[in-house]
């Protein structure tokens, strides 16, 4: 019997290569086997799920409801697929994408444990030529990014790394057995959603928890809690339907939280806004911020919602000055994503948790024993990097891409990514990202916009089969328009004022700018499709 981890497929010329095996790579695979079109796909983790195979940190989780962030493209899947909860946890979540890999039987088509480290377009063959980390060079017409947003670790460079003599682990590259941090004293460094999660776990057993926060984040609570069979069954009789709104909405999730989102914040006395905050606090989730119209784009506004979740913080947090470190106060709620958690803010209540505020005293190094601050030492037995990723860019930069003329991916991209419709770059004929920069992306439900960009290069690819044109690329006017069009309707939004990996500001030296379109999912989805309506507007093809 084969093994259904190896790949039984060794072609080394097929018509498209696919790279990488999360949601977006185990769907592509899919629709290119429906077109009859031959495909290898490379995957650097040993099996499917991308995000939901790495991030095995204790309390990592979905914040987009499991009845939304699930594949909708099947409804014989979608009806036999049971939730448990309203915010699946990873191992469950894992479970999916290895029951969607088995009822497609998708694995014989991976390679994994197989890193892509180049991929170089041939002009004159017009094919893509694809190297991998095991010696692998395969050739294709097309080649399509399935990388991920989120999928490039970043670990700060703090002197003394190699010096600590205890654990270090990072949030997105989880060991696969159980780590137990019983009776240690364990340090997370950072404060974002990955460490939101986890932290009230590790404080559970961690001896002592110390935890060095730069920028505090706003976090609200999930409320997660057990499926109603009923609300379930109710859902599942209108799935296709439901669905279809996803896909029109702003962000491809839950209709209800858009409910009176005509009203500004300002327009209402301040016992109703507090009333409509309470409510959407009380329900979780996104909903926080989708009460009023006007929470992304005026200062004014935005201000009474961090207002509100500030006293949420002092409420819970006991001790005041922890509770006055713990306030978000120099961005906008919303700009950098929110947060949500599982009594984050009450683990701060017990004896064994510190807080350490790297902003005023940062790390200066790793020691043999823990970490130096300009404050003060840490003895420490773990240390956790829940420090984030390079976003958007990072996995496509790490491969060496070159299209036309030798032109490389990362050089064109010095001053930050610039694409047509976050799907394809000028220069790059025949190469596609799945939601790349420039596409609405990590503002969404991810698998309503890994689901549409999906279909629509599986529609483009036939369209060309169909007419036997060759090549495919954005003309670098339309490309231009694009990059103008995502800019401006940033620039009329907040999301500019923080310092995000939206912006590309966690990473050293990466240019600053706003990298997904935060025009709309159903909006998007309408230009995508009229550019493919009206032969691929924008794009030029050649026979
Ligand atoms: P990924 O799942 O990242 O998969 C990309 C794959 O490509 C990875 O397996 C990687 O190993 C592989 N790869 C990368 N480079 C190479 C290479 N050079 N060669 C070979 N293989 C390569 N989004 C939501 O919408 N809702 C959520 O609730 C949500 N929760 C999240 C929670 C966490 C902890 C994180 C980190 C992200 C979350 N996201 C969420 C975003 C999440 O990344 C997407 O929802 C989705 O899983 C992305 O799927 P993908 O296939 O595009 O990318
Ligand atoms: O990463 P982050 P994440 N020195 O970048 C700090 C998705 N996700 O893995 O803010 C000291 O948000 C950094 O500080 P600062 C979700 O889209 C979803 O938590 O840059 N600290 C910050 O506090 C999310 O947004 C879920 O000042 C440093 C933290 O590390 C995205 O993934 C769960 C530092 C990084 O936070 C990324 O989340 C998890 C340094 N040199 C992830 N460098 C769900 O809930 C960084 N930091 C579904």
């Amino acid at each position: 019997m084969t093994d259904p981890h190896t790949a039984s497929s060794r072609n080394t010329d097929v018509d498209v290569i696919v790279v990488g095996a999360g949601f977006a790579g185990m769907y592509m695979l899919h629709r290119l086997r429906e077109l009859g079109l031959t495909m290898r796909v490379f995957e650097a983790g040993g099996d499917v799920g991308g995000t939901w195979y790495w991030n095995r940190y204790p309390g990592a989780r979905c914040d987009i409801e499991s009845l939304d962030y699930s594949y909708s493209f099947s409804d014989a899947l979608q009806q036999e697929w049971d939730w448990s909860e309203r915010y699946a946890a990873q191992p469950e979540i894992l479970r999916y994408a290895n029951h969607v890999a088995d009822r497609f039987d998708l694995r014989r088509d991976i390679m994994f444990n197989t890193r892509v480290t180049a991929a170089h377009y041939d002009e004159a063959g017009r094919r893509w030529a694809v190297q991998t980390d095991t010696g692998e060079r395969v050739t294709a017409r097309f080649c399509i990014m399935a990388l991920g947003c989120l999928s490039a670790a970043q670990i700060p460079q703090f002197p003394g790394r190699e010096s600590f003599r205890g654990r270090t682990y990072h949030t997105g590259a989880w060991p696969h057995e159980a780590v137990d941090f019983s009776g240690q004293r364990v340090g997370v460094i950072g404060t974002g959603s990955s460490a939101i999660q986890m932290i009230p776990l590790v404080a559970r057993q961690a001896a002592h928890l110390t935890i060095f926060q730069r920028t505090p984040n706003f976090s609200a609570p999930a409320q997660n809690h057990p499926l109603d069979p009923e609300v379930v069954r109710e859902l599942k009789s209108r799935y296709p339907e439901y669905r279809q709104q996803l896909r029109k909405s702003r962000s491809g999730y839950n209709a209800w939280l858009s409910a009176n989102s005509e009203r500004s914040a300002l327009a209402v006395s301040p016992e109703e806004r507090e009333r409509e905050y309470m409510t959407r606090w009380q329900r979780g989730g996104f909903g926080l911020l989708a009460g009023f119209s006007d929470l992304y784009t005026s200062r004014e506004a935005n201000e009474t919602a961090v207002q509100f979740v500030h006293e949420r913080i002092r409420e819970i947090v006991d001790d005041p000055a922890v509770a006055e470190e713990l306030l978000p106060r120099t961005y906008p709620i919303g700009t950098k994503r929110l947060c949500f958690d599982t009594g984050y803010y009450e683990t701060y209540n017990q004896p064994n948790v510190t807080l350490v505020n790297i902003a005023q005293a940062p790390i200066e190094a790793l020691t043999p024993t823990g970490l130096r601050t300009s404050a003060a030492d840490y003895e420490l037995d773990s240390i956790v990097f829940a420090t984030g990723y390079d976003a958007m860019t990072g996995a496509l930069r790490k491969i060496d891409i070159r299209g036309r003329g030798g032109l490389r991916l990362a050089e064109v991209w010095e001053d930050g990514p610039r694409s047509y419709l976050g799907l394809a770059v000028s220069g790059f004929p025949n190469l596609f990202t799945i939601t790349g920069p420039g596409s609405p992306s990590v503002l969404s439900n991810m698998l309503v916009s890994i689901e549409q960009h999906v279909d629509w290069i599986a529609g483009c690819l036939d369209y060309l089969h169909e007419r036997e044109i060759a090549e495919i690329e954005p003309q670098p006017e339309a490309q231009d328009a694009w990059c103008a069009h995502v800019d401006e309707v940033a620039a009329a939004t907040l999301y500019p004022y923080a310092n995000s990996w939206y912006m590309g500001a966690n990473i050293p030296g990466k240019p600053l700018g706003f990298m997904p379109y935060v025009g709309g999912v159903g909006r998007y989805r309408s230009r995508c499709d009229e550019i493919a309506a009206a032969e691929y507007e924008g794009f030029a093809l050649s026979r």
